[in-house]
């Protein structure tokens, strides 16, 4: 009985952790890496009404053979938090029904 109700408690927060984690870590169709070349909040020259990244990635495997200068539709403005023009980062993409999406930025620590 005692160990029932021990069990029952270390249940639910595991739980909640999973889907915590699920909510932060989306699934991603690719992960590419480069250099921030703009940030452009809207309304910006490349987009009315979305935020767009401009980014000198590397090949993404599966996705662009090339390395390449290139603009991204971020998911949210909110992603651009903390990085500026000049950063290496790693990035998520996401193919949604209007955009290849920008869905992750992290600073990029491989090199
Ligand atoms: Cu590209």
């Amino acid at each position: 009985m005692k160990a029932a109700i021990v069990a029952g408690i270390l249940v639910v927060p595991l739980v909640v952790l999973a889907a915590d984690r699920a909510a932060v870590a989306p699934k991603l169709d690719w992960r590419g890496t480069g250099i921030i070349q703009a940030l452009l909040p809207p309304p910006s020259s490349l987009h009315a009404t979305r935020p767009v990244i401009v980014i000198e990635h590397e090949p993404i495997p599966g996705l662009m053979a090339e390395k390449m200068s290139m603009p991204f539709i971020a998911a949210s403005t909110d992603l651009f938090r903390g990085f500026k023009v000049g950063d290496r980062i790693s990035f998520g993409l996401k193919e949604t029904s209007d955009a290849l999406l920008v869905i992750v930025i992290q600073p990029d620590r491989s090199r």
